[in-house]
């Protein structure tokens, strides 16, 4: 197998020759944006012919395919990675050097495509990168927003949202692909019509419709020409606004789908696990899943006659329930379209389906409205009514006279669509993405079906992908691992193991040690310049990078840093290891205790970063927009990786592996993958404290604990807390943190007092922060547990991950392309 054969000259031209047509300007005059521009479309030319052999390939080899369904692909930049994987960096990395431009301001040109929230949606980024360098032929389906993620700023402390328009430049790796445009159908009503067989037929009449066109995007394989697909779907006015049919008198039906098209796919909802129940959210999900359905669907048809072959040669992978509409989209197809009974298309249905569940939070349980979910999709609804009808008669059959499990299990029920019940009623696979959220699952959120079906239940622990989070995010740290052991672990992450042989080597700590304080320069620059900043690059770097959410705890942190500045405030003289407390987190637009704690960071931040007496021994830092191509620098810096949600809360966490890839000892507790972190590299290498998940549960069940109790006997966490209301922080406005105050320490209407339990276990986070302080003077010590980590790191890649889903879900065959032929 051959691969690309980068030639410099010939690229150089390239880029000239394309600055001069995009910009009629030559390469002298060009800005680094539009020299980006130019690479981007050379970097295409090359990729286009390998998506071109590829997908030769899998039409030759009749491959069964995958299709990962997906509200959120949180991609982060293409560029970087791309000639990474194409193995052109250090090539295009020279002739840009003899251009006149330094290869990373230009990939600082590009725009993250922020189509995601947080974990969910970049896991979905991983899996593509990992299926195409597997060679495992897969496409991700989801939606083309006009605005990704909102852009962060932060004012006076306060988080403002900021429309994220990515599309602003046009993308240069994207292709419209109008030959695969489809029609999708939103409301009216349904007709049933009977035929001369005595058979039903069911016809959606005064309907409003889109025309969803798909974009593709590369998904580019490392070093084996394989480059699959990203289909993002943008939607169009079917019939483009006419005089017809202004005089046919349908003119409101008109402009009323000329809306429609427009609002779709307007902007992400974002909202990380909370379900508003916003109506434009689950014409979104129908919009994606419909056009992508028809499109695999449509596919298969081409080369296959029998319909019921459809899950030798398909399988639907839906990330969450957000996509689960594909299973009452699937029967409908196959009921009403190639005619096949019931029986038929359910048998087809749930053997094409598999649900992925990415949370235990029940705020994060989609459950629609009945008149909404019937008035929006009639016939879906219809097909959905029919589906629940004959599981509950599976229920009542499985366990009689128990009418406490129908209530329980049931797909609608108090008015509802349970989205979660659809999906594993439609599934063959049920999985976690970590070992204790998959035991969660089984033994209490989902137990009933796990009872019913234990054979569906089954844990795929989430993986990142090595090629963006180390060889990208990381050069130097890739350099030193490849000088040490060879690249096999570019492609093959458990090879990283034997750099344990030398972890204990005084030559190579200080080697590692050096590498993480020219990192942590990096970012300190990047604080400096986007933040205004300074920070001491010899301190440790303690690092609380993810969404905003009470369940991860950001709160638990920065009232530590307040403790700790208490206590540097009685004694000037406390022998401490300078720390930086660096944080970086969107919080959803309006959830508003999220965004108080922001504006209580940045608050705590002013007050310590300007006081000269604790001698710079504290700073605090909020990183504005925390997004992918920022989170790759950010990961290499860190000594200190904050993993610290209430157990049982976190399904996986995959900032946590990130981290761990680039040398940073684990602060956390148990939960989520942490758990299997910590068994990898070993407890002696991580900082483990808090609640078990078993204890937060117990502790649930009885109905919470007494947070005043702590409050009135602990006067270090009183005097933080007190700090909250009296000014200490703000001045001006004494009650601007009530409601955090109250949040921990009161019951309210909507949670327990203290639901996430920050009190309890703030002793506890507080030793462990202790232990990290005494450890960091060891040097050795520290550097060996560094490294140890990055040698124990290689469970984590989601090349891993993507294996075990092939082998014991998906079972695609691996498809190799040569471009010698
Ligand atoms: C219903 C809707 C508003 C909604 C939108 C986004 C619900 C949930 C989400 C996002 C969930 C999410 O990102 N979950 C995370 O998935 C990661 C990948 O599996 C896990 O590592 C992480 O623990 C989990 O919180």
């Amino acid at each position: 197998m051959s691969s690309y054969q980068f030639n410099k000259e010939e690229f150089k031209q390239e880029v000239t020759s394309n600055v001069k047509n995009l910009f009629r300007r030559t390469i002298a005059e060009a800005t680094p944006k539009q020299v980006f521009q130019a690479v981007a479309y050379a970097v295409k030319d090359v990729l286009i012919d390998e998506w071109i052999a590829t997908h030769k390939e899998y039409e030759k080899e009749d491959a069964k395919t995958l299709y990962y369904m997906s509200m959120e692909f949180l991609m982060g930049r293409a560029l970087g990675n791309d000639i990474i994987n194409i193995k052109a960096r250090d090539g295009i990395r020279e002739a840009l050097d003899e251009l006149g431009f330094d290869l990373n301001v230009i990939e600082d040109q590009e725009r993250d495509y922020a189509l995601g929230n947080g974990g969910l949606g970049r896991l979905a980024a991983c899996f593509l990168d990992s299926l195409a360098t597997l060679g495992y032929p897969a496409y991700g389906c989801g939606i083309r927003y006009k605005y990704g993620m909102f852009k962060q700023e932060i004012k006076d402390g306060y988080q403002i949202e900021v429309p994220d328009d990515w599309l602003r430049d046009g993308n240069p790796f994207e292709v419209r692909r109008d030959e695969y445009a489809v029609e999708v159908k939103f409301g009216g009503y349904v007709r049933t019509e009977c035929d001369q067989y005595g058979r039903n037929h069911f016809i959606q009449e005064n309907y409003q419709s889109v025309r969803a066109v798909p974009y593709d995007l590369p998904i580019v394989g490392y070093g084996n020409n394989v480059v699959n697909t990203l289909m993002i779907w943008d939607a169009e006015p079917i019939n483009t606004f006419n005089l017809e049919s202004f005089d046919k008198g349908d003119y409101q039906t008109a402009v009323e789908q000329e809306n429609l098209a427009k609002n779709i796919v307007e902007v992400l909802y974002p909202n990380d696990n909370h379900y508003a129940g916003k109506e434009l959210r689950l014409k979104q999900q129908y919009f994606f899943i419909s056009a992508s359905v028809q499109r695999a669907v449509n596919k298969f048809k081409a080369k296959h006659d029998d319909i019921h072959k459809l899950p030798e040669k398909v399988v639907f992978q839906m990330n969450d329930t957000h996509p689960t509409v594909a299973v009452p989209e699937l029967m409908r197809i196959l009921l009403d379209e190639e005619g096949l009974t019931w029986e038929e298309a359910w048998d087809i249905t749930t053997k094409t389906c598999a649900y992925t569940n990415h949370t235990i939070m029940a705020e994060a349980l989609e459950k629609w409205p009945l008149e909404l979910f019937s008035r929006l999709l009639p016939r879906i609804y219809q097909i959905v009514e029919e589906i629940n009808r004959r599981f509950v008669e599976r229920i009542r059959q499985t366990y009689p006279g128990d009418e406490e499990k129908v209530r329980s299990m049931a797909i609608i029920y108090d008015g509802q669509v349970k989205m979660a019940h659809l999906a594993i009623a439609g599934s063959f696979s049920v999985n976690g993405v970590a070992q204790l959220h998959t035991e969660i699952l089984k033994k209490k959120v989902l137990k009933d079906f796990y009872e019913m079906d234990p054979w569906k239940f089954n844990n795929k622990t989430n993986g990142i992908t090595q090629r963006r989070f180390l060889l990208h995010g990381n050069e130097l740290l890739a350099s030193w691992v490849t000088d040490k052991i060879g690249d096999e672990w570019i492609t093959d992450l458990p090879h990283i193991k034997k750099l344990a042989l030398y972890a204990d080597d005084e030559k190579c700590q200080q080697e590692f040690m050096n590498i993480k304080y020219q990192n942590k320069l990096r970012l300190a620059r990047y604080i400096k310049e986007n933040n205004g900043i300074d920070v001491d690059p010899r301190s440790i770097f303690d690092v609380q990078v993810k969404r905003l959410h009470e369940y991860k705890r950001q709160l638990l942190n920065i009232l530590h840093v307040m403790y700790l500045y208490n206590q540097l405030k009685d004694n000037p003289e406390m022998d401490m290891v300078p720390r930086t407390f660096i944080f970086g987190a969107k919080a959803a637009a309006g959830y508003k205790i999220a965004k108080l704690t922001i504006k209580l960071i940045n608050s705590v931040a002013d007050v310590i970063n300007n006081d000269k007496s604790i001698k710079g021994k504290i700073k605090v830092v909020f990183i504005e927009d925390y997004r992918v191509s920022n989170a790759e620098w950010i990961f290499a810096a860190a000594d200190v990786s904050e993993q610290i949600s209430t157990a049982s809360k976190e399904a996986s966490g995959t900032g946590n592996m990130k981290f761990m890839l680039n040398g940073a000892l684990t602060l956390g507790t148990m939960d989520g993958a942490n758990v299997e972190i910590v068994e990898e590299v070993g407890k002696e290498y991580a900082f483990i404290f808090g609640m078990t998940s078993d204890e937060v549960i117990a502790y649930e069940t009885r109905g919470g604990y007494n947070p005043m109790d702590i409050f009135n006997n602990d006067q270090d966490i009183r005097r933080v807390l007190m700090q909250l209301i009296n000014g200490y922080y703000a001045p001006n406005n004494t009650e601007l943190f009530r409601d955090l105050y109250n949040s921990l320490l009161n019951t309210l209407s909507t949670s327990r007092a203290d639901t996430y339990f920050n009190l309890k276990d703030f002793r506890a986070y507080a030793e462990a922060q202790k232990k990290v302080d005494q450890a960091y003077r060891d040097e050795k010590w520290w550097a060996k547990a560094a490294i140890m980590n990055v040698a124990c790191s290689g469970k984590f890649t989601s090349d891993r991950t993507i294996q075990q889903y092939v082998d014991e879900i998906w079972h695609l065959d691996k498809v190799t392309v040569d471009m010698d032929e």
